[in-house]
């Protein structure tokens, strides 16, 4: 045996956590029987990053991330394939180019997790043994859970989705062919990630249909099972005068549930209607955000929640239950909006709980909920929404960010991704609260 972790539960902190004892019995490691410090399950944003910081606390070969995938993408940019302004290699990478060096990548999938010893599984019957672990697996897309959408995808040029590297290359050549008729775009009745892109590519859509001349022959509708048009009062306000302006068609509560190619038909159930009555839209041009779920695995395993994502503290990131795990990004149970921004401020906050709990201590650097949707709204414009877990503006800039601006357009469009893969995913980019600090002079929030 290489070493061993001494793991204790010694009651709840004032944070919500709960303190750690680790006490290493021996510091030499065996990989040949896959123990490590620490494992990391997925290897997209938040693993990447929290892999990042702990090779760098650990030491070379001591973090293990679990990752199947041959590519990472910059999935923010998808929004901008859509719209045809980015190329969809741009958004990707090969997942060895963006590999921290000092981790160690096991391209296999997590199949169960048995906290209880320390221990997961992976597919291909590996057991990985950690003193921590970290869970950063995402979100499942549930293409499956609204009849005829797989097929209308593969099928139907005119039928696209920015949500995956499968499918977000059709929809600009959609945007390009469509001439007349009804242009369709939905927002799922789950949690989904980065709620603002549902609209951001309608916007597009509408400039691009707009500057060629075709925008009188084409009906704009959103339907959105939610009851608002974005959950942050700020920013719904800006947005509602911007689809009145544009003439786009607003449907609240309106959920996608069946796509007939064939007929060119999308079926939607009015959510607040008594009998959960059907409405049925023919369209020439539909664009779907899919149903979302934390994936399968954790759903089904000691660590999740009720609702099936991780279950852990909101301000720390530790899990409620097993002090020697952590979680980050789109699979915790943390009640914030799933992006990129909230993963980066994360990051931050997570690995001063992991130096606390490591060192016994209590954490003193709490997560405030930041998140951020560059909401853009055509070829130039964007608004920069920033909020916090009480859905209030948390700004970074000193200006009125509920404003449509240039300048927020080309952050989002050319420095965001430098954020990303010299920033975030390299451990490097915990948010920009210390700029909002700075630009507020200290003062406030
Ligand atoms: P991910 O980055 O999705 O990574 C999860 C990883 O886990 C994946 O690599 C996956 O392969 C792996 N995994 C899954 N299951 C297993 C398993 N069983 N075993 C091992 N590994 C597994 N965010 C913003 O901040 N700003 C934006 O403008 C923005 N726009 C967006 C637009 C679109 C169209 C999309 C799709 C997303 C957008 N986002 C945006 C959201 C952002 O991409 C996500 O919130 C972010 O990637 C979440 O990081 P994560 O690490 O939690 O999950
Ligand atoms: C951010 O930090 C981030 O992560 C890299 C994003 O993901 C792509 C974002 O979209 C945004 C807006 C932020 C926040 C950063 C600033 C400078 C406001």
């Amino acid at each position: 045996m290489a070493y061993r972790i001494i793991c204790k539960s010694h009651g709840i902190l004032r944070s919500g956590a709960t303190l750690l004892q680790v006490r290493y019995l021996s510091t030499s490691n065996d990989r040949l029987s896959n123990n490590y410090r620490a494992v990391v399950v997925g290897g997209g944003a938040g693993g990447l990053a929290m892999a990042s910081i702990l090779g760098s606390k650990f030491g070379k070969a001591q973090v293990a991330v679990v990752e199947p995938s041959d590519n990472h993408y910059y999935q923010p940019m998808w929004t901008m394939v859509g719209g045809g302004l980015k190329t969809f290699g741009q958004s990707a990478r090969m997942t060895k180019d963006v590999f921290p060096s000092k981790a160690t990548w096991i391209q296999d999938s997590a199949v169960g997790f048995d906290p209880d010893n320390n221990t997961v599984l992976t597919k291909d019957g590996k057991q990985l043994k950690y003193d921590i672990l970290v869970v950063a697996m995402g979100l499942q897309l549930r293409f499956e859970q609204v009849k005829g959408l797989q097929e209308a995808l593969d099928n139907d040029p005119m039928v696209c989705s920015n949500y995956s590297a499968d499918t977000v290359l059709k929809t600009f050549p959609a945007i390009q062919k469509l001439e007349a008729g009804n242009a369709i775009f939905t927002f799922p009745n789950t949690p989904i990630k980065c709620a603002g892109a549902p609209q951001k590519i309608m916007y597009l859509a509408e400039h691009y249909f707009s500057k060629h001349g075709k925008r009188d022959k084409i009906n704009i509708i959103y339907n959105s099972s939610l009851p608002v048009i974005f959950g942050v009062q700020k920013y719904a306000n800006e947005l509602l005068k911007i689809v009145e302006k544009r003439n786009i068609d607003v449907n609240f509560r309106h959920n996608l549930v069946e796509v007939n190619h064939e007929k060119k038909e999308a079926v939607f159930v009015k959510l607040d209607s008594e009998n959960q009555d059907t409405v049925n839209f023919n369209y020439d041009f539909l664009h779907v955000t899919p149903p979302m779920s934390p994936p399968e695995i954790l759903k089904n395993s000691p660590i999740a929640a009720e609702n099936g994502f991780l279950s852990v503290h909101k301000e720390t990131g530790q899990h409620t239950k097993y002090p020697n795990v952590f979680g980050i990004g789109d699979c915790t149970d943390i009640p914030t909006a799933k992006t990129a921004a909230a993963v980066a401020a994360q990051s931050g906050v997570l690995k001063k709980t992991i130096e606390a709990v490591l060192s016994g201590k209590e954490p003193q650097k709490l997560y405030d909920g930041y998140t951020s949707c560059p909401l853009v709204v055509g070829y130039n414009k964007c608004i920069l929404a920033e909020f916090d877990f009480n859905a209030q503006p948390l700004e970074t800039f000193p200006i009125d960010q509920g404003k449509q601006r240039r300048s927020m357009y080309y952050l989002k469009k050319d420095m965001m991704p430098e954020f990303y893969w010299k920033g975030l995913i390299k451990g490097k980019w915990a948010g920009p609260g210390g700029f909002r600090k700075a630009f507020r002079l200290g003062m406030g929030k």
